[in-house]
């Protein structure tokens, strides 16, 4: 019997990170696609040799596919992706287009967002990266005024991931100057399977939460 793919997270995570923690990427992926999957946890506290072996970051997500074993977000989506036509086209012009908006996503847009989120924490009167941050969403404001996806003319694992990029709170608070970045990431993120997993991962903090309790 084929085993279900299996995610890989934290046990528990302080409130800040709930719902955005990366395994919802997964998640995400697999209820777009239809694949089955079950979800299992490494202890945040406790990092050992099998957790490093497992993602050389000491970071989660990773995922199981048989004996396929991926860290990275991005990688772990290309791979469910490519078990689904509706993650990613089969035609070559269309699966080249979707791997490029997703690498983009990771390289391009981002490798901008996270540290102006991390500088932004610090409250600093004006974040030095704020002019670095607005020369992405400028540009990708300019792609997505012009369409609804960002690859082969429909949704895509590129969309996935873009749209989990732009909802974090604090970008979403500076996005006024970009109606068309608004407009996208509200309407990826109102797909029912975003919904979904997004809950399940609230639940699982929330089980993880009153396990703790009890003990
Ligand atoms: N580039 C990695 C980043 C993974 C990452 O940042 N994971 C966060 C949770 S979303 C994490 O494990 N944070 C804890 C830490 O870095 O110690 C990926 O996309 O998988």
């Amino acid at each position: 019997m084929t085993e279900p793919l299996t995610i890989w997270t934290w046990d528990w995570v302080p409130n800040g990170p709930r719902g955005h923690v990366r395994d919802i990427r997964l998640r995400w992926a697999c209820e777009e696609a239809g694949l089955a999957y079950v979800v299992r946890t490494v202890p945040i506290a406790d990092r050992g040799p099998d957790h490093l072996s497992r993602q050389p970051f000491a970071q989660a997500p990773f995922l199981d596919d048989g004996d396929i074993r991926l860290f990275e977000s991005g990688a772990c989506l290309l791979r469910l992706a490519e078990k689904s036509e509706l993650l990613l086209p089969r035609d070559t012009q269309g699966r080249a287009e979707t791997m490029q908006w997703l690498i983009a996503g990771l390289n391009s847009v981002e490798m901008v967002t996270v540290p102006w989120w991390f500088v932004g924490l610090k409250q600093p009167p004006e974040n030095p990266l704020d002019g670095w941050l607005a020369s992405r969403l400028e540009r990708l404001e300019a792609v997505l005024a012009t369409r609804d996806h960002l690859a082969a003319g429909r949704f895509t694992v590129a969309d996935l991931l873009m749209a989990d990029i732009l909802r974090v709170k604090k970008l979403r608070e500076v996005l006024g100057p970009y109606p068309a970045l608004q407009a996208y990431t509200a309407r990826i993120t109102d797909r029912p399977a975003f919904a979904k997993v997004l809950q399940d991962q609230l639940d699982h903090f929330a089980a993880a939460d009153a396990a703790r309790a009890k003990a």
